[in-house]
């Protein structure tokens, strides 16, 4: 990737005011390579107390922001219907973007932003802080030891009574469930790489008293299955609400030498010499170390543990998915 020159200390915009946002402008505010300048919010007040603890100044809107010729680098971390036109119009304009995952729910458009991002030397990092994080990093130091993989059984489900009205719970700001949760899947391809089919379910509950146009859920549940090349057969369960009375954070790894067991904040390993507890490092301080290969790589060229490309193959996998559960046929990926 070729990267326009950069001048420090690199002015930031931040759209978004909620826990990424937040753990990110922790990570930037003590470092003097960077001047966290403006922040661009949804609700007033949350835009005003975000601009008074970093020392930003607000912004009205997005748009608004994105524009500052100030302004060096943008972090977008807000809702995801927002990811793709905010990206757009910061590459535009010129700007080095962070972007959390999805980057966008478009896949026609995702590759059209890699395009961009390209032809106006900017960077275009999609952070999957999921590759960074304990789980991840146990899974490939071991996998060499289970042999050759035949299945993978990855489940994330998260009751939650009331479900929220917030952004997560709805249709299109979420997006496809397997895109709003793109690390579900790019877990997946990081570890075994290509894909041969997706099928796909999906159902959401509504809430009966609302209206039958309401774009609210209160529970939904994705289940894939994903065929790989290799012959690798993984399913994939996304489920959050109220509809859902047990939790689950699993991911089971069987090969033929041996089998990889994580469990909430636990892993096995086992094989025919025994079972053996693997250590998963921390969920937490994640952002923290994102932020960091960020700026190494726009300081140094340090390569940055992510590339967008993989990032867009998740989404087209994901892509993929959503198309399955829409047909209810089997979808095979170019
Ligand atoms: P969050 O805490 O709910 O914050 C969401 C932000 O978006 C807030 O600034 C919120 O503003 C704003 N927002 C909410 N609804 C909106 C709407 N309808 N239109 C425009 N803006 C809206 O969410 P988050 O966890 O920080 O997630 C932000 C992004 O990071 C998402 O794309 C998510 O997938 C990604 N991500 C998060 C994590 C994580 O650990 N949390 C990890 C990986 C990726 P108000 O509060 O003022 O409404
Ligand atoms: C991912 N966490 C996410 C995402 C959202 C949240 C919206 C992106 C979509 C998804 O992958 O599902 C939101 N996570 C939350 C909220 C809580 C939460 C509201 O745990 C409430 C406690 N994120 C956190 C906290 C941790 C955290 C407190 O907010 C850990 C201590 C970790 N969230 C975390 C990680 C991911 C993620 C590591 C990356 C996705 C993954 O690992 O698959």
């Amino acid at each position: 990737m070729v990267i326009k020159s950069i001048r420090f200390p690199l002015q930031v915009g931040v759209v978004g005011t909620g826990y990424a946002a937040n753990a990110r402008a922790e990570a930037l505010k003590a470092d003097d390579r960077v001047h966290l300048r403006a922040v661009a919010g949804h609700s007033p007040a949350t835009t005003q107390a975000f601009a008074q603890t970093y020392g930003m100044e607000p912004c009205d809107t997005w748009q608004t922001l994105v524009g500052r010729p100030d302004l060096d680098l943008i972090l977008v971390a807000t809702a995801n219907y927002l990811h793709g036109p905010i990206v757009r119009a910061a590459l535009e304009a010129g700007k080095h973007v962070v972007v959390e995952f999805p980057l966008t729910l478009d896949l026609a458009e995702a590759d059209a932003l890699l395009t961009l991002a390209r032809s106006q030397q900017c960077l275009l990092h999609i952070e999957h802080i999921e590759l960074l994080g304990g789980l991840h990093q146990a899974s490939r130091q071991f996998l060499p030891q289970v042999g050759e993989i035949f299945a993978v059984d990855y489940a994330t489900v998260t009751p939650q009574r009331p479900a929220p009205r917030r952004w997560t719970y709805h249709r299109e700001w979420f997006g496809f469930p397997l895109m709003g949760a793109l690390s579900r899947i790019h877990r997946l391809t990081d570890l075994l790489g290509i894909v041969a089919t997706v099928s796909c379910q999906l159902r959401y509950w509504d809430d009966p008293t609302i209206a039958p146009s309401n774009p609210y859920y209160t529970t939904c549940l994705c289940q894939a299955q994903l065929q790989f090349d290799q012959g690798i057969v993984a399913t994939v369960t996304y489920g959050k609400g109220e509809a859902l009375w047990q939790t689950a954070r699993s991911l089971t790894i069987q090969g033929k030498q041996g089998a990889l067991l994580f469990e909430g904040d636990t892993g096995q390993l086992v094989t025919a010499a025994g079972t053996q507890d693997i250590a998963l490092g921390s969920r937490r301080g994640l952002f923290a170390q994102d932020m960091q290969q960020v700026l190494a790589y726009l300081q140094a060229g340090t390569p940055l543990y992510v590339t967008p490309e993989a990032s867009l193959y998740a989404l087209k996998v994901a892509d993929a998915a959503r198309r399955s559960a829409a047909s209810q046929q089997v979808i095979a990926i170019a």
